[in-house]
């Protein structure tokens, strides 16, 4: 079954409990909690003193998507559990082998994200390292971005890459998860949706409606 991960950044913080707990009603499996550092994505968003807080709200786990640069430096601020999933970008860092099974080593389940430019074949070499890769499938840096349409193609590529290899590899899509454009993700080959203000925070909808809009539509 396809996976629902909502953005915390696209969360109401003056609601926030409130808000959680229509995620989990609408059957969260993750919360998708994004990390910027302000030079590899030219913005700030959430760091480890408000994960502490989402950890007090809910038990749901955490998809920590880490667009800083020298992600290794940070990672144990979080304090990633076993049922989380770390997610760091190719791009940002020269060690990504290392990076990757350094995670698992901590027991948490590893990612790697790509941003729109960088070609599939990056991650070639590490894919025996990681649980899911992360397709960016806008610049990564805010949310409410435009779908680059190419990125399309790439989960596609990556979903014929893991089943040549008969891996066990879930691909996650991360911006402009539109309804819409989830229902074409779905045909490449996407198995987590990361929900933003494209669909289930979607205010004029409201959130406990547009989850069971998603839902039906991801399946
Ligand atoms: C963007 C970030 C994303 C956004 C999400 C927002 O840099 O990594 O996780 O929070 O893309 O969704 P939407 O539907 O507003 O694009
Ligand atoms: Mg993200």
């Amino acid at each position: 079954m396809a996976k629902i991960f909502p953005s915390i950044m696209c969360v109401d913080y003056k609601n926030i409990v409130e808000e959680i707990r229509t995620l989990e009603k609408i059957g969260a499996d993750h919360f998708h909690f994004d990390v910027m550092d302000g030079h590899f994505v030219p913005n700030f968003t959430l760091g480890p003193d408000m994960l502490k807080t989402i950890r007090s709200i809910t038990d749901i786990p955490i998809d920590l998507h880490l667009m800083v640069e020298k992600p290794e430096n940070y990672i144990d601020l979080f304090e990633p559990g076993k049922d989380d999933i770390v997610c760091i970008h190719q791009e940002s860092t020269v060690h990504l082998q290392k990076v990757l099974s350094s995670i698992r080593e901590k027991k948490s389940k590893a990612g790697v994200a790509l941003n729109p430019a960088t070609p599939i074949f990056m991650i070639k070499h590490v894919l025996c390292d990681v649980d899911i890769v992360c397709i960016m499938t806008v610049n990564p840096g805010f949310a409410g971005k435009k779908l680059v349409p190419e990125t399309l193609n790439k989960i596609k590529e990556l979903k014929t890459l893991i089943n040549e290899k008969g891996l066990n590899i879930e691909i996650e899509v991360d911006g402009n998860v539109s309804f819409e454009n989830a229902v074409k993700m779905k045909e490449m080959g996407a198995d987590i949706f990361v929900a933003g203000t494209s669909s289930i925070f979607n205010r004029e909808i409201g959130i406990e409606e547009a989850g069971k809009i998603f839902r039906n539509i991801i399946g």
